[in-house]
């Protein structure tokens, strides 16, 4: 039972602050940006939100980043090379919510080995005030009211 408090508390602890921070996810996690690698699955189970970070790291030259649009992803079809992100180590900031879509455009990475990568990016979530009540009362029964009121424009 003890420990199954400890986890539960150990959850809280570590999911409550992500709500408000933006995430940074690596594509891949260890795997990174490579073929033969189940993005559909790796993405299943995350919550993308707008300011979250998408980082691709492989080895510069042997894959590359396109971002695309649902037709093109289903059917591999590569823009310009010049559209490609190339560095191994690309980093894309979320900034819009919606579908989006990623491929790798070296070879056939995409239409044989699978490196396509699509997410739906969910709108940014305001940071919670919940845990304010407990301290708005502690203000107001012990602080002078000019702080009180300064939390209370603060936070109402
Ligand atoms: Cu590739």
């Amino acid at each position: 039972m003890a420990s199954n408090l400890l986890a539960t508390l150990s959850i809280v602890l570590i999911v409550l602050p992500t709500v408000a921070m933006a995430t940074e996810y690596i594509v891949g996690d260890q795997a990174g940006w490579t073929v033969n690698f189940d993005y559909q699955a790796w993405a299943k189970d995350k919550v993308f939100r707008v300011g979250d970070k998408l980082v691709f790291k492989y080895a510069a030259g042997a894959h590359n980043v396109f971002k695309v649009n649902g037709t093109a992803f289903q059917n591999c079809e590569k823009p310009p090379l010049n559209e490609a992100l190339t560095s191994g180590d690309d980093t894309i900031v979320l900034a819009t919510p919606g579908r989006k879509w990623y491929i790798c455009g070296v070879a056939m990475h995409c239409k044989l080995a699978g490196q396509k990568l699509a997410i739906t990016v969910l709108p940014q979530v305001e940071a919670p005030a919940p845990s304010i009540a407990p301290s708005t009362h502690y203000a107001m029964t012990t602080s002078s009211s000019k702080k009180a009121k300064f939390r209370s424009t603060l936070w109402w």
